[in-house]
């Protein structure tokens, strides 16, 4: 009987190892939200924070579901929010990048409609060559 433990603990591990497991050169996404576009709207924010294990750059954002995905830095020059489109944003190593409502955020322009509980997805292409899509959930 004793022999069965070891046997279930090495399932463990190598469920852990499984095909899920992202590779060293994969950034990481957490977080991914997108705002569900009112009637009549047809641009929306998403956010997500993005970690990578390599010193890169996000250099494009699109999706299939969408015309145009932008990403945008917002600033406060005296009482005044503004926004910009920005054409990069760096990754350091290790370090989170977020974006989030009152910062870097994603813009999606004209999305397509979202059914219930569907995500959307937004592929992000990095400098290293890297490109990866990310599933973005409705927030709320
Ligand atoms: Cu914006």
């Amino acid at each position: 009987m004793t022999v069965l433990a070891p046997v279930a603990a090495m399932a463990v591990t190598l469920a852990a190892c499984g095909p899920s497991t992202p590779k060293i050169t994969e950034f990481t996404a957490t977080k991914a939200l997108i705002g569900s576009p009112r009637n009549g709207v047809s641009i929306t924010a998403a956010y997500v924070t993005l970690v990578s294990p390599i010193d890169d750059s996000i250099v494009g954002v699109s999706s299939t579901e969408a015309r145009v995905v932008e990403m945008h830095e917002m600033t406060t020059e005296g009482a005044m929010m503004r926004m910009r489109r920005i054409d990069h944003v760096d990754l350091s190593a290790g370090v989170p990048v977020e974006f989030k409502s009152d910062g870097l955020h994603l813009m999606v322009f004209d999305p397509k409609p979202m059914a219930p509980g569907a995500t959307f997805p937004i592929t992000f292409v990095l400098k290293s060559g890297i490109s990866k899509t990310v599933e973005f959930a409705q927030a709320p």
